[in-house]
């Protein structure tokens, strides 16, 4: 008998792929089984830079005696061409940024009345960050313009350095003063890598592989930072909300329209608008009993985080949740947009809508959004949903399976749910760690991918970590796959996690998976590290922390940048699959070896999701041993303080007086 094979870990998912293949109906589970990558590209060694290629690099010692036509050696084109994709990957979430801080900017000018700013306690804090003065007096749009101008500045500089790379402990800092990788301004950055990556500039691996260190940090702590912190200061810092995830979260009697991609500005105003009375007004007339607002991959996190809008999934769920039958548009903005969406939903009802000029697919309706008429835009976007919702045909498989989530960890809520607002702080987990309670921290992140069972990585190691009393920091699809098993509430910690993990989370009351957000998120990551090193107690820089980054089921390039900027600020990161550099056994040395040297991170690649657990664990523990804590026993702690609990917090906060903002 023909053994079967598993395309998804999410059984609902699995079912839709099913009832897709009996309906002849094609998904990117199909296309990739039917489309083997070709084994010289997927190892690196492929050059296509100029047209005298493409050179493959092939052969029993194809390191050391293949070359180009030009000469160039398998080492130069593996890292050259780790470095495109990192360049490609940190343009990505820095162009994103830009639209961010452009937004920050027409607020403040008063050029839009459809957004504003919402946490001005989070305003404050960022102007503080930027240096910029602001007394009582000052009006809160002139506090916005000089943040949004300033964190624009950070695109187009071309000397001196990014402005959040002071938020990086100083030791981490020196490090990339010592190896020259310190970001100056973010388009520069991606300029000069672009060059170098050029026919004929750069050769040295070693050199380029510096490159997409720095190319990447002006992600990180640029671009990515940037889009995180004005995101908040529009929308709101997220703090815990429950919400819920998986197909089930359409309705059979309401129209479903779903928000995708990356950017939260459309999003945000979608979410106005499915409430207003005369819109549902509308709906009803339509023969609806009302609008249900779901999100898919990024754009969901976004939208989840702040408002508890439901999840339907991850990147692989997006086709799934067209074969649903039950979605009468679904909105994109950028990034991880399959394009086979438009020809699948032409088989059902469904209406695909791109709303940016940079993305626009053949076949899809473009409604082009312009964040100066927000929400009229909006508005148009949601009556064209509902005007299609007549034409919502009886085919596709409807699935009833959805789970609650609580979702909303930012970097601002962990640190109050350490010590309520007077004594926020984050000496609780690192006294934990040092106590061996918690035994390290994992940041779960990156892609789903339909090359592997999908989400099933993600949901495997979570479990594991969680047993062995890791606790995780999920963003992006991590998160999602998470989610859309269940995972992302406090009962797994009661079920699953290790005993101490287990009683830090009960004391708490949060999930032993903290949900920090979207891609861009993964900021979140570098100002917890970075804020558990300015704690002590443990390193005094983010590397040698008890800290690895981990993506098993990556494939786009922003997984490489974000491995990258992780690597280069001092965070061992594994990634699943095969490595896209694996035919050259320099260049992987330089990833691993040489940069944990330098800056005591690292990027592996390493497709045994068994092996990527062990590995974890033993770069937490040899972190743990450097830093003389005691051994992780489970079951057996040091002496720590004691964690508040919810009533304790509720009495300091009685006592507190009223503060700016939210927290
Ligand atoms: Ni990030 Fe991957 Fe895309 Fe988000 Fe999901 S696929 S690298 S997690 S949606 S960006």
């Amino acid at each position: 008998m023909e053994k079967k094979i598993v395309k998804s870990a999410n059984e609902a998912a699995e079912q839709i792929i099913e009832w897709g293949e009996s309906h002849g109906i094609e998904t990117c589970f199909d296309r990739a089984q039917r489309l083997k990558p070709c084994p010289i590209g997927a190892a690196g060694a492929c050059c296509k830079t100029c047209h005298m290629g493409p050179c493959r690099f092939v052969g029993k010692n194809a390191e050391e005696e293949a070359r180009g036509v030009c000469g160039a050696t398998l080492p130069t084109v593996a890292s050259r061409n780790l470095l495109r994709m990192a360049i490609a990957g940190s343009a990505a979430h820095t162009d994103h940024a830009r639209d961010m801080a452009f937004i920050l900017l027409a607020v403040a000018n008063g050029e839009t009345s459809d957004f504003r700013i919402t946490d001005v306690r989070k305003l404050y804090k960022v102007a503080g960050i930027l240096d910029i003065e602001f007394g009582n007096g000052m009006a809160v749009n002139d506090v916005a313009r000089d943040v949004a101008l300033r964190l624009i500045k950070d695109f187009g500089r071309q000397k001196g350095e990014l402005n959040y790379i002071k938020r990086a402990p100083n030791k981490t800092q020196e490090r990339w003063k010592k190896w020259g990788i310190t970001p100056r301004g973010i388009d520069r950055e991606i300029t000069e890598a672009m060059h170098r990556t050029h026919m004929g500039v750069d050769h040295a691996p070693d050199n380029l592989l510096l490159s997409a260190l720095r190319v990447s940090l002006a992600d990180g702590w640029g671009g990515s930072m940037i889009s995180t912190d004005i995101t908040d200061i529009l929308f709101g810092t997220p703090r815990p909300v429950k919400a819920e995830a998986g197909f089930g979260i359409f309705k059979e009697d309401e129209v479903n329209i779903v928000v995708h991609g990356h950017e939260p500005s459309l999003a945000e105003m979608i979410v106005d608008v499915v409430n207003e009375p005369e819109m549902i007004a509308y709906a009803k007339s339509k023969g609806a009993k009302g609008i249900n607002l779901g999100g898919m991959c990024c754009t969901a996190n976004e939208v989840l985080m702040r408002h508890g809008i439901p999840t339907a999934g991850g990147f692989t769920n997006q086709e799934l949740a067209i074969m649903t039958g039950l979605i009468d548009a679904i909105t994109v903005d950028v990034q991880c947009i399959m394009p086979a969406l438009v020809e699948l939903s032409r088989k059902f009802h469904t209406k695909v809508i791109t709303t940016s000029y940079k993305a626009k697919i053949p076949g899809a309706v473009h409604i082009e959004y312009d964040e100066h008429r927000a929400k009229e835009i909006a508005r148009e976007i949601v009556k064209f949903a509902i005007d299609n919702y007549p034409n919502r045909k009886a085919e596709g498989i409807h699935i009833n399976q959805k789970f609650p989530v609580i979702a909303g960890f930012s970097h601002e809520y962990i640190e109050y749910m350490q010590g309520g607002r007077w004594r926020a702080s984050f000496r609780p987990l690192n006294d934990a760690i040092m106590a061996g309670r918690i035994r390290g921290v994992v940041g779960l992140a990156g892609c789903d991918n339909p090359r592997v069972p999908s989400q099933g990585l993600h949901r495997f190691l979570a479990v594991e970590l969680i047993k062995n009393d890791v606790l995780i920091l999920s963003t992006g699809c991590g998160s999602h796959a998470c989610g859309t098993a269940g995972y992302l509430i406090p009962e797994m910690a009661l079920e699953n996690a290790g005993p101490g993990l287990r009683e830090v989370c009960e004391a708490i009351g949060v999930p032993p998976i903290l949900h920090l957000g979207s891609c861009v998120d993964n900021s979140r990551i570098l100002t917890i590290v970075s804020a558990m090193a300015a704690e002590g107690g443990l390193s005094d820089e983010i590397g040698g922390m008890p800290v690895v980054g981990i993506a098993p089921e990556w494939m786009s390039e922003k997984a490489i940048s974000i491995g990258c900027y992780l690597a280069a600020s001092g965070v061992p990161v594994i990634f699943g699959g095969e490595s896209p550099v694996s035919a050259s056994e320099e260049v992987t040395k330089i990833m691993t070896e040489v940069w944990f040297e330098r800056f005591k991170g690292a990027l592996h690649f390493e497709p045994d999701p068994e092996k990527i657990l062990s590995l974890t664990l033993e770069y937490i523990d040899r972190a743990r041993e450097a830093l003389k804590l005691r051994k992780y026993e489970p079951g057996k702690f040091g002496a720590e303080r004691v964690l508040l609990d919810m009533a304790a917090r509720r009495e300091l906060e009685k006592a507190a007086k009223p503060h700016i903002g939210i927290y």
